[in-house]
């Protein structure tokens, strides 16, 4: 299916294009003298960005499951309005439900040598069944040289709103076990794979065993190095004041039935965030901007 882009203010042909993707789910493929990209509707989810002369940027399960009610495995899937399981409800999605609904497209219009993808969401009756509030959520993905991903909410009802969010990214490495992320350093973090106890970060993150944290109260940008791919990834934040590092690591990979085999080998996840005691508090009518900017450089 290739069909016209809507809200496009410019002849978008060949630049950015709606196209029948995995499990015959939509997305809008962008093709520019920059890079290559593409962004589900589903979940509003980013699945590829490769600047030109550059090999793919994130990481994509072959296993990945591409159909409603189940969030593609890799890319940025948008975690939002909770992180993690659901504090008082175990039968809830984790992460939230938008990873999961179908957006729509705002427009898709051109700024400078760039392509931005704007989706929304917004709060419905089958959402109030899992989290009273309403709110409208805007995505704007910016594909360039760099890539720019937005995350705006507004509260649009009479109370206030209250959620977590976090653009999960999953980077492709060539060996999690020799890549580091630098950024960190003496930050304090919640180790949850030891019952969530705050512990403070010694120098750069590496991973050697199963790795889920959650970085607290830090602005910082961070830095993956990968020797392996022989590149680095620059991940700048605004507006966020955690990020989460995970890995699943062997036993937690294959138990992943959309990761599986030793994919865990070759993703890592850097999650740009406002989670936990660092979620967002918004007035009526008052709204809240988090961004990250992606680029890449040879190490
Ligand atoms: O961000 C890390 C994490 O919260 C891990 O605890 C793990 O659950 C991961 O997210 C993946 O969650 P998912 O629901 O996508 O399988």
């Amino acid at each position: 299916m290739n069909a016209p882009v809507p809200g496009g203010d410019l002849d978008l042909h060949g630049l950015a294009q709606v196209v029948t993707g995995n499990g015959g789910l939509p997305k809008v493929r962008v093709t520019t003298g920059q890079c290559t990209g593409e962004v589900y509707l589903h979940g509003a989810h980013v699945t590829s960005w490769k600047p030109v002369g550059a090999e793919e940027v994130f990481f994509l399960s072959r296993n990945s499951r591409w159909q409603g009610g189940s969030a593609i495995r890799g890319g940025v899937p948008i975690c939002f309005p909770w992180f993690g399981d659901k504090a008082d409800d175990p039968k809830a999605p984790a992460h939230g439900f938008v990873r999961t609904r179908e957006w729509e497209i705002e427009a898709v219009v051109q700024s400078g040598k760039a392509i931005t993808v704007s989706m929304f969401t917004a709060s419905d009756e089958s959402s109030q069944a899992w989290a009273p509030g309403s709110f409208r959520a805007v995505y704007r993905a910016t594909f360039g040289a760099e890539l720019d991903l937005e995350l705006a909410v507004i509260n649009t009802g009479a109370r206030p709103l209250r959620f977590e969010e976090a653009l999960h990214a999953y980077y492709d490495v060539g060996d999690v076990t020799q890549a580091r992320i630098a950024g960190l350093d003496s930050v304090e973090y919640l180790d949850k794979t030891d019952a969530f106890r705050a512990k403070q970060q010694r120098g750069d993150v590496t991973i050697s065993a199963e790795t889920d944290r959650v970085y607290l109260n830090t602005e910082a940008a961070l830095e993956l190095r990968d020797p392996v791919l022989r590149r680095r990834i620059h991940v700048g934040k605004e507006n966020s004041r955690t990020t989460v590092i995970w890995n699943p690591w062997v036993q937690k990979g294959q138990a992943l039935s959309d990761l599986g085999a030793d994919q865990w080998r070759r993703m890592v996840c850097i999650e740009v965030s406002n989670v936990g005691a660092f979620a967002v508090q918004l007035a009526p009518g008052e709204a809240h901007r988090m961004a990250t900017t992606i680029q890449i450089a040879p190490l």
